[in-house]
């Protein structure tokens, strides 16, 4: 222990949750990207090694609105990282020692057959300014069509391919990192596939309607759902989860905010109070994590992949069939 009361032998790490409040349709990226400065300035003050920002951090979230083309939102995307928009705040990390997480939508060059492609994609900085990993979105939700009936669209699917790369975990910021997008955060095999790499910290932004147009009735139970799975994904796999939002009233849509950042033991130590742009901070001690690996969630020891073939050959539900017994005698 330091005078301070900081135990040195331990791997801590002092985490950012930089929530944003809306985009507006008309805020240009420079605009944006002075936000987040902000706050990643403040993060520096506040002792923060790594600032994590939301999905799609530099825009307003477009996949809400339609056009028959889908290259008529090809403007919101970034077809290179760094971009000429978000320089400064690659330049500003490492002026500052403070590695950051962005989320961003990209488009990139032709392959081999000329098409290209586009994800919904997070970058994660290191302190010195350099680029360690990208990970694209695993589970796009929402829909293709035009379907105006709604209040508001989600058209993720029609705007983002699905990631072919699955989730990896990179080492950084002295631990071992992972991260997911949104909607990746509601399913338990997004935190077991970095588990089964040894993940201690997983970075996920989200943008979250509170109003679910398929089944209204689930409103009310969006700040219980978003914690819920995190907390749990948390705890099953002993990591550090960090939750950030882009939330309050953006266009006209109402959105989650309750960014928050979660311990392996499954407890949330740091929640947001707003719904605008707020910087929370926790100080994360990754060893914590081996007191959950190594004990009721030993995976070596413990799980059975031998019985849980279902979850990589099959994709849907088969029920076991319906047996009628109208006939049987008794
Ligand atoms: N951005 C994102 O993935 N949002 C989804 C909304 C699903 S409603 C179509 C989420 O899971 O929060």
């Amino acid at each position: 222990m330091t005078t301070t009361g900081q135990d040195n032998t331990r791997r801590n790490v002092t985490v950012g949750a930089a929530q944003l409040g809306p985009i507006a349709k008309s805020e240009s990226r420079a605009d944006v990207v002075e936000r987040m400065l902000v706050l990643l300035r403040d993060g520096a003050a506040r002792g923060c090694e790594l600032v994590v920002f939301p999905e799609l951090a530099l825009t307003t979230f477009f996949p809400r609105w339609y056009t028959d083309d889908v290259s008529g939102h090809d403007h919101y995307y970034e077809t290179s990282m760094p971009s000429p928009a978000t320089q400064p705040l690659f330049d500003e990390a490492k002026r500052l020692g403070v590695g950051f997480s962005l989320g961003y939508a990209e488009l990139t060059d032709p392959d081999a057959n000329g098409v290209v492609h586009r994800y919904n994609t997070t970058v994660l900085v290191e302190r010195d300014g350099t680029i360690v990993a990208r990970y694209r979105k695993v589970h796009i939700p929402g829909h293709e069509a035009d379907e105006p009936w709604r209040a508001f669209q989600h058209l993720e699917r029609r705007y983002f391919e699905e990631s072919p790369d699955g989730f990896g975990v990179w080492r950084a910021f002295d631990g071992i990192v992972g991260m997911a997008t949104c909607n990746d955060r509601r399913w338990p095999e997004t935190y077991r596939e970095m588990g089964l790499q040894g993940v201690e910290l997983i970075l996920i932004g989200y943008n979250t309607p509170l109003h679910y147009a398929p089944d209204p009735g689930q409103n009310a139970l969006q700040g219980f759902h978003n914690h819920l799975c995190m907390q749990a994904g948390a705890y099953q796999n002993g990591t550090w989860v960090v939750g950030v939002a882009k939330g309050g009233t953006e266009e006209g849509v109402e959105s989650l905010a309750q960014s928050c950042i979660i311990a392996p033991s499954g407890q949330i130590v740091a929640q947001a109070i707003t719904t605008g742009d707020e910087l929370i901070v926790a100080r994360c001690d990754l060893d914590r994590c081996a007191d959950f690996k190594e004990t009721l969630f030993d995976f070596a020891r413990y799980r059975r992949p031998e019985v849980y073939q279902r979850i990589t050959t099959q994709k849907g539900v088969i029920e076991p069939p319906v047996i009628d017994l109208s006939g049987a005698q008794q």
